[in-house]
């Protein structure tokens, strides 16, 4: 082995013990797979050596290919000559797993010849998640495995299984009892010395048949759940047409698919995404800063939002008190809390002797707020008013000891002005969780103007403890998320005042990949919200700006959307998707005769242009303030809160995708009519002229 290889080689009583070590994931970097590669030959060689154990070191086996080196040249060898390397060698190989074996981490161990798994192992091939299909022998190896509709199955999700789950597939031969893959895998290589077993090689195991109508039958489910989508139906394509060849051109034609969408934008955005979002938890704050420990929890308010917070906070291990206004209404909140994670138990997320111990020994639910004296950090979730709000940390800054944090969940309100009601606006912060918080895992960190970086810190540490993806945000109306939200939705209501029917723009949307259109959420989020915040804004609109009457008509007819059975659709009994409305047009009619509007045609290719281009422009100004430290940020905050498809990589990658040359182009057109509406991003105009990119922005400000 080359000197500093991550992989190393030991004979030991006639055993071969192959260990890779490359953390983080020990991914397949091209010096793990120069690595393995020489330890085959040495083993090949090594005359003490009868059979051989391929295990890692750390916290998983290889959890695939070294992401980070796609796009860029490849480097010999290539992992698909490396696993043949491994199938074809002459002495068994076993494979012992642990942690999370995935994708080319899972394709070495099929080359592997016997299978071994440590309790709590997790295996899948994810590639289609990235864009794209298993490239290295996984849509040949794993039919032949576990059989060609489990195979479909796995790899055009690429979902996860657990070790059991496994077993019982037959994708791996053994579960181990104890925890150390080293140990597990020499004794199944000994287990097999002993029986005199020798190599077994699924790439000379028969292909098993196929049957048409199964395959057809798939076919329309992935094409329904991939919607928009190439990689998963190129994957089952390429499953299904291996079968028919012999391996080496199964192998062959893998490549090749491999290749082409290694070439696509979705794999682009998919792989912008995974970074993304990892890269928005690294902080630009001064090394050293320590984020505050955080034990106990305060959350004020127990709506369905201080519930979620709740359940995801007793998930995460956290203590939990939470205040209602009297007694009655804290033993609602709890019954909430409890359904909450009845649920999760339901869905297997959850063990049910954790979620009581968490029920009855880890939340308290009281009425007063002397019970929060003690904790570390509390969340106000009450009504979003200002008033209101600054009247909680009044008192919170009366009851909570000194150093706790005090965070806010307001997701419009200037967080500035509730740390203002305190004597202690460093301790100050906000927490815009999403709902129903328990199960989104998007968090705005706002950072005011005084918070202290530990605090900052706190928060981060805070969100990865409950599994939520966090995000920095400056104040502002709106944050990152509701901020560009306001913008696109205001660019759909344009539309529709000027000819357009909300079914139009909601399928129009939809096209674009998006679960649901504007018009489809506010329906469900309640018509009422947005009316509130227009009457509350009414007083110092501009008189330039163009108002949704006809929202605010519906609002005023006690259509409120879902919860009154009719909003811009007409629920019907037991029919949640909601019919479109046959009176909306006179009703829309009417309004636009009386603002002196004559209505236009629009093709769906307009509303989507305005929809992204109103989006991307206030992404870009949301960044040019430096509210957003990153562009990247920004995707990841619509991708999870928002439901921007996750094969487009966010708005602003979109955009870079697109060309901003193309957008500003479109801007300029639509601010022909209103200019008042459609101001160009002074930033996004400067890097269309000069062909820049949001992604390479660095904003020089700390996003605070
Ligand atoms: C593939 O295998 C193609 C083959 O079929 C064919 C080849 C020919 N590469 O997520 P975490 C980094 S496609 C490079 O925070 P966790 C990650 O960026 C691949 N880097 O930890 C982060 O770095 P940093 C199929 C990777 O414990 C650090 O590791 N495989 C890779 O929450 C920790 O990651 C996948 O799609 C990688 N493959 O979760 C698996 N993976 O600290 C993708 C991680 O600098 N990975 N990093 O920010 C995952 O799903 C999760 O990372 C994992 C750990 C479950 C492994």
């Amino acid at each position: 082995m080359t000197e500093h290889s991550p992989v190393t080689y030991r004979c030991e009583g006639g055993i071969a013990f192959i260990e890779i070590d490359n953390p983080p994931v020990n991914a397949l970097s091209a010096a793990v797979r120069r690595g393995l590669a020489e330890a085959m030959d040495r083993l090949a060689n090594d005359a003490d050596a009868q059979a051989a154990v391929l295990f890692c070191a750390g916290r998983t086996f290889i959890a695939g290919a070294d992401i980070s080196e796609f796009g860029k040249p490849p480097v010999a060898p290539f992992l698909p000559e490396v696993i043949a390397a491994i199938e074809a060698s002459g002495k068994p190989v076993v494979a012992a797993l642990h942690g999370t074996v995935l994708g080319g981490g899972l394709e070495v161990a099929l080359g592997a010849h016997h299978r071994v798994a440590v309790p709590g192992t997790r295996m899948g091939l994810p590639e289609v998640t990235l864009g794209l299909l298993p490239g290295a022998g996984g849509t040949q190896r794993l039919p032949r495995a576990v059989g060609v509709t489990d195979a479909i199955d796995l790899i055009t999700s690429g979902r996860q299984i657990g070790a059991q789950q496994a077993l019982d597939l037959g994708l791996i031969d053994a579960l181990a009892q104890g925890t150390d893959p080293r140990a597990a895998g020499e004794a199944e290589a000994r287990r097999l010395l002993a029986e005199g077993s020798g190599p077994r090689r699924l790439s000379e195991t028969p292909a098993p048949a196929v049957d048409p109508d199964m395959v057809q039958a798939w076919r329309a489910k992935v094409a329904k759940s991939a919607r928009g989508q190439v990689a998963p139906l190129r994957a089952l394509d390429t499953i299904v047409a291996g079968l028919d060849l012999s391996f080496a051109k199964g192998m062959a034609q893998e490549r090749q698919a491999f290749m082409d969408l290694m070439q696509t934008p979705e794999r682009a955005a998919l792989i912008h995404a995974f970074f993304a979002e990892r890269r928005a938890a690294q902080q630009d704050d001064p090394a050293g800063v320590k984020a505050r420990p955080v034990a106990r929890i305060g959350i004020i308010g127990g709506g369905t939002m201080g519930q979620g917070i709740a359940a995801s906070a007793l998930t995460a291990g956290l203590d939990v008190t939470l205040v209602e206004r009297d007694e009655a209404a804290a033993a609602k909140a709890t019954g909430g809390i409890r359904a909450m994670l009845d649920g999760a138990v339901k869905r297997g997320k959850l063990d049910r002797t954790a979620a009581d111990r968490m029920l009855d020994q880890a939340l308290r639910a009281v009425a007063g707020y002397d019970a929060l004296a003690n904790v570390d950090l509390v969340i106000e979730a009450v009504f979003e008013n200002l008033d209101v709000k600054q009247e909680v940390f009044r008192t919170l800054d009366r009851v909570c000891r000194p150093g706790a944090v005090l965070a806010t969940n307001t997701s419009y309100l200037d967080v500035n002005l509730i740390a203002g009601a305190t004597a202690r606006p460093q301790d100050v912060i906000g927490l815009h969780f999403f709902s129903p918080a328990n199960v989104m895992r998007l968090l705005e960190i706002v950072v005011a103007d005084k918070t202290a970086p530990d605090v900052t810190a706190t928060a981060f540490a805070l969100a990865k403890k409950m599994g939520k993806i966090g995000v920095r945000s400056g104040v502002c109306d709106g944050f990152i998320g509701n901020r560009m939200l306001l913008a696109y939705r205001t660019a759909a209501d344009h539309v529709v005042l000027d000819g357009a029917s909300p079914y139009q723009v909601d399928r129009a949307v939809v096209d674009l990949g998006f679960p649901m259109g504007p018009y489809q959420v506010g329906d469900l989020a309640g018509l009422d919200i947005g009316h509130a915040t227009r009457q509350r804004k009414a007083p110092t609109r501009d008189p330039r700006e163009r108002v949704p009457v006809f929202a605010d008509r519906l609002v005023e007819s006690g259509r409120l959307g879902r919860k009154t059975g009719r909003g811009y659709y007409i629920y019907d009994e037991g029919s949640p998707q909601g019919r479109p409305d046959p009176d909306m047009d006179d009703m829309l009619s009417g309004i636009r005769s009386d603002l002196g509007i004559t209505p236009r045609p629009f093709e769906a290719e307009e509303i989507q242009s305005r929809y992204m281009a109103a989006m991307v422009n206030e992404g870009a100004k949301i960044l040019d303030e430096g509210i957003a430290a990153r562009a990247s940020d920004i995707d990841v905050v619509l991708l999870h809160g928002y439901g921007f498809p996750r094969w487009k990589g966010g708005p602003m990658h979109w955009a870079d995708a697109q060309g901003l040359d193309r957008i500003a182009a479109d801007i300029a057109r639509y601010a022909e009519d209103d200019p008042y509406f459609w101001q160009i991003s002074p930033l996004l105009a400067r890097l269309a002229a000069e062909g820049g990119t949001l992604a390479d922005v660095n904003t020089g400000k700390d996003a605070s």
